[in-house]
């Protein structure tokens, strides 16, 4: 499905998750060139110089028989599949919500229940230096030494996330599948979430990170933060 009209550009304001009207069709998208108060999960927030990121949300209204909060994942594999044909380079997918390149953190996706529809925000790192960024984080400038241009990027980005979502409506994250089980950062690496250590074994059907925690048994995790050895 195409998404990305109405459209609506600001050049600044608190978080492109909040400037989204609920009641415009879905595909509805808001992109700014900063943000004062950009969001991560958890009340965490989401940095980035003015212009050197991109940063966009877009209003998808899902039946409720899909399970919402699989739309991050949903983001992540869209993400990846965009970078990956636009610089040739794998990249992974950190369960819940993260997309990683060389090992960094290069885009996060943040899916936010509203008025009964889903607000999908999404920010890449395009432009910034090493200096503009957090702890292990890149962006395509410090990872791949060139930077891309915004417009570009989003036009990718939108074009597999209409379709991957319009493969998950049908099928769920079942039929998404294939772009998020082989990208998993964390399979094989020790972590802890919510209180739970082991090794992470995979991402199931469900989008649960299963955890092997020692004689055999599994923990399945919902969601929370994760800590993992690098
Ligand atoms: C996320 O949260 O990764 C979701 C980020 C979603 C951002 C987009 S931008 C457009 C839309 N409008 C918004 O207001 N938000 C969405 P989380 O997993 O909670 O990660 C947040 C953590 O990532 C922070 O606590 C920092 O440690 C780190 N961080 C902050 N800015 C970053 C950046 N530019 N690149 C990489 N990591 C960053």
């Amino acid at each position: 499905m195409t998404l990305g009209t109405p459209r609506l550009d600001v050049e600044s304001c608190e978080s492109t998750q909040l400037l989204v009207d609920t009641s415009l069709p879905e595909g509805a998208l808001v992109v700014a060139d900063h943000q004062t108060a950009g969001r991560g999960r958890l009340g965490r927030s989401w940095e980035a110089p003015a212009g050197t990121a991109l940063l966009f949300s877009v209003l998808l209204k899902p039946s409720p028989k899909r399970h919402a909060p699989e739309l991050s994942l949903l983001a992540g594999i869209a993400v990846a599949d965009a970078l990956e044909r636009i610089l040739g380079l794998s990249v992974q997918i950190k369960w819940p919500n993260d997309v990683m390149l060389r090992r960094q953190k290069i885009a996060g996706c943040l899916a936010e229940a509203r008025d009964d529809a889903v607000v999908l925000g999404i920010g890449i790192n395009v432009e910034q230096t090493k200096d503009e960024l957090p702890p292990n984080a890149g962006s395509i400038r410090t990872l791949t030494g060139r930077g891309w241009d915004r417009e570009d990027l989003l036009a990718a980005v939108l074009d597999d996330l209409g379709s991957r979502y319009a493969a998950w409506r049908t099928g769920g994250l079942d039929a998404v599948f294939d772009g998020l089980g082989p990208r998993d950062f964390l399979r094989g690496r020790q972590v802890t979430v919510n209180g739970t250590s082991g090794v992470a074994t995979m991402i199931d059907r469900e989008g649960r990170l299963e955890i092997a925690v020692g004689h055999g048994e599994h923990v399945k995790v919902e969601s929370g933060e994760v800590v993992y050895a690098r």
